[in-house]
């Protein structure tokens, strides 16, 4: 007759190995994509919803002079190649701002009171650019230029 001889050791380790493999396989079949700080779309838990603002700079110069700037706020995302993104941007100050993504197909408009939303998907990494045709430089009371950084 053989008898299997377990010493208190092994049986540990045994144990041990048994709640890796089991925390491991739990570990896997949880949701990989996460984003804690950035909001998600309720509808679609893929696409990654950014919220933008139209907002407005103003200031007197000492010889009374009044000047202002057009920005978007935020002014600088990041966001992941290949990933879905949702902009919604809502137009607070200044009536109307043409815009496009340079080197993109995206193209709108952003009115007051009303928000614009479109979806791209970066394909490659780099910095791409928010323009608003309308305030692309200081002259036109810009530079209204976002960046958005594809990492
Ligand atoms: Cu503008």
């Amino acid at each position: 007759m053989k008898f299997v001889v377990l010493k208190k050791g092994s049986i540990i380790l045994f144990i041990i190995g048994f709640l890796a493999l089991s925390l491991g396989a739990v570990w896997m079949l949880l949701p990989k994509q996460s984003y804690p700080t950035v909001t998600m779309n309720g509808e679609n838990p893929n696409v990654q919803v950014i919220k933008l603002v139209t907002g407005e700079f103003s200031s007197k110069t000492e010889d009374g002079k009044e000047i202002e700037a057009y920005r978007w706020d935020p002014g600088t995302i990041v966001v992941d190649k290949g990933e879905e993104i949702q902009f919604r941007i809502y137009g607070v100050n200044g009536q109307a701002h043409p815009f496009h993504i340079e080197g993109t197909e995206v193209k709108g408009i952003v009115k007051k009171g009303e928000e614009s939303v479109f979806n791209v998907t970066f394909d490659k990494k780099g910095t791409y650019k928010l323009v608003c045709e309308s305030h692309d430089t200081i002259e036109k009371n810009g530079p209204m230029i976002g960046y958005i950084v594809v990492k």
